[in-house]
């Protein structure tokens, strides 16, 4: 039901990705993302939410220093550098010790982030945005999580089609810099120009899109959590959509889904435990 592979991160243990769902836990770094404001406080509330998260079964930590959710506002790289790069820099002198991923689509702030220690590169443009970031990921031999973000869709293309040009142009990209497929991964991009009833059809159908509709079966990762796409359904605020976070999660799972890019590190991680023990069987009982 789910593929096989091996992804390798520079200087660490490569990224065994299969039956057994792998876990990244969102660390947001914006302003707003601590009540507390002060410079300090931050970085504390940070180093300690990714604490919190590992201790709860993230395999991976994402940091994101921009918001790219409906309405926000860009910001500039040395403000996004300004915000990301002591947070690193903490969790490294931390001794944290999962791989961390930089949610960035700027080649400058990917290529600082991996130089203080993260080893995957989260790009929402897929690799299509600035031409220098698959340079970036070649030169450090980092992996990739290319997202769906196709700002300029054509109505009149079907999402699958859509999906499976823009992830060729993804793949020749990567190609082109000398990025094999083997460093990809695949993100349907949940609610990034997508109707709602697109969400759910990606979803229903995600390895069938994301898998056999392109040229290689790359590995997969779900990003829900929290998403409109659940409060449009329930009528609730992001803070009250957990149980609807898990449906999703367990449902892509169940699709052939990899990697679960969640808020809620813990509730999240036992439910697909269990849908994990559902598909494949119990793990043998040890002691
Ligand atoms: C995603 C992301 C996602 C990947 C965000 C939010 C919006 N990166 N960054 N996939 N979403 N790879 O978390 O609500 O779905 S920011």
């Amino acid at each position: 039901m789910h593929t096989h592979h091996t992804i390798s991160l520079p200087g660490r243990a490569p990224l065994t990705l299969g039956p057994t769902p792998r876990l990244m836990g969102i660390l947001n770094v914006t302003p707003d993302s601590f009540s507390d404001g002060g410079h300090h406080n931050l970085l504390d509330s940070a180093v300690a939410h990714a604490r919190t998260m590992i201790a709860e079964g993230a395999d991976i930590i994402d940091i994101g220093g921009e918001s790219t959710r409906p309405g926000a506002e860009a910001v500039g790289v040395q403000e996004e550098l300004d915000r990301v790069m002591p947070v690193i820099d903490a969790l490294v002198a931390a001794g944290v010790d999962v791989p961390i991923s930089i949610d960035t689509y700027k080649p400058l702030v990917a290529d600082q982030a991996i130089q203080a220690g993260a080893s995957i590169i989260n790009d929402v443009h897929g690799l299509l945005g600035a031409p220098e970031m698959a340079d970036v990921a070649a030169l450090y031999g980092v992996p990739v999580i290319a997202m769906h973000w196709n700002k300029h869709r054509d109505p009149a293309t079907p999402l699958v089609d859509d999906m499976r040009r823009y992830f060729d142009r993804t793949i020749a990209r990567a190609e082109a810099a000398g990025l094999g497929p083997g460093r990809l991964i695949l993100d349907p991009g949940f609610g990034f120009g997508k109707s709602l009833d697109e969400n759910y059809t990606i979803l229903r159908q995600l390895t069938g899109i994301l898998q056999e509709n392109t040229r290689y079966a790359l590995p997969v990762l779900v990003g829900t959590s929290r998403k409109s796409m659940i409060g449009k359904l329930l009528g609730n605020e992001p803070s009250e959509r957990l149980a609807g976070t898990i449906a999703t999660s367990v449902l892509g799972y169940v699709n052939g889904g990899h990697i679960f890019r969640v808020h809620d590190v813990r509730p999240n991680r036992d439910a697909l435990r269990v849908a994990q023990a559902t598909l494949y069987g119990p793990p043998e009982q040890r002691g």
